[in-house]
């Protein structure tokens, strides 16, 4: 299986291509990578980093990938550079994705309720064009919110996340949208044939900074893996979950990332169908 993962590179506070890259090869796939910016750090509560936009980069590697003849299974696209980066995935779909195989879309576009630095209404209109091509769409309740149109709720109210993903589905895109905060639980609401699934884990406190990446990177790993989506789904839930309450367990920074690593051999032993007894490391 060959996936090609489409995000930027942040040098620092693993996010994006620094977790897609080590958690979809360790699946046991092939993953390829086409950076569409280059940062000092992300752009989630640090000051002054650098941004290099690599959209000009972009149609020169892609002439090349041509000429060996490249194809992928699985395309899977996080964060882009800007807004005309959405029009070259579209093409990187069209020309690279191998007949029967899945486009996956994380809309990266914010978190809490707000746009990250960058983006604006524009984006979220051409992010709607992406995600209808795509056979998975991976928002966070924020980015649920944009394409959908459905207000953000307020502290204490209840997303209508069943409406949520009535609207985001069409004949060929399942949505899975994560992060649903009900009470004690965080919540993965998806597609499913008949109505709506809902896969439950624990909710811990705040914003831990790369959790979606970690999530979309370990559901494209185990679709690639043939783990139907509702199998990849909660894996990749389970697993963003305990790197999750590891990271809550330390003093660490939270816009350093999460603690992924750690629970890596956990992750895999399930993917690979072992029994795991071990504890969390
Ligand atoms: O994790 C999402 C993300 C990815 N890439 C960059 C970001 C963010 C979120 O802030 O800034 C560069």
């Amino acid at each position: 299986m060959r996936v090609l993962a489409i995000n930027d590179i942040s040098c620092v506070g693993k996010c994006s291509l620094t977790v897609a890259l080590p958690i979809i090869s360790a699946c046991g796939v092939t993953c390829d990578v086409l950076p569409t910016a280059l940062l000092s750090t992300h752009t989630g509560g640090f000051e002054g980093y650098t941004f290099l936009d690599l959209s000009e980069e972009i149609p020169k590697i892609l002439r090349h990938w041509e000429t060996l003849g490249l194809s992928y299974d699985y395309i899977y696209s996080g964060y882009l550079g800007n807004v005309s980066q959405i029009d070259m995935v579209l093409d990187i779909r069209r020309r690279f994705l191998r007949p029967g195989g899945k486009f996956i879309v994380d809309p990266v576009m914010g978190d809490g309720g707000k746009l990250y630095a960058h983006f604006d209404m524009r984006f979220v209109e051409e992010m709607r064009k992406l995600c209808r091509e795509a056979d998975y769409i991976l928002p966070n309740v924020t980015e649920a919110c944009l394409l959908s149109g459905v207000p953000y709720p307020a502290p204490g109210e209840r997303l209508p996340a069943e409406n949520i993903v009535g609207k985001l589905r069409s004949t060929h895109t399942c949505p899975i949208v994560t992060g649903v905060e009900e009470g004690k639980q965080n919540v993965v609401y998806y597609d499913k044939s008949a109505g709506e699934g809902r896969y439950a884990l624990p909710q811990a406190e705040g914003l831990f900074h790369g959790s979606g990446d970690v999530f979309a990177a370990a559901f494209t790993g185990c679709l690639a893996r043939g783990k139907t989506a509702e199998e990849a789904l909660r894996l990749a839930a389970d697993f963003t979950t305990a790197s999750i309450f590891r990271t809550a367990r330390t003093n660490d920074e939270r816009r350093y990332g999460l603690r992924f690593e750690e629970e890596m051999f956990r992750f895999l032993s399930r993917l690979n169908g072992q029994n795991d007894q071990t504890e969390s490391l």
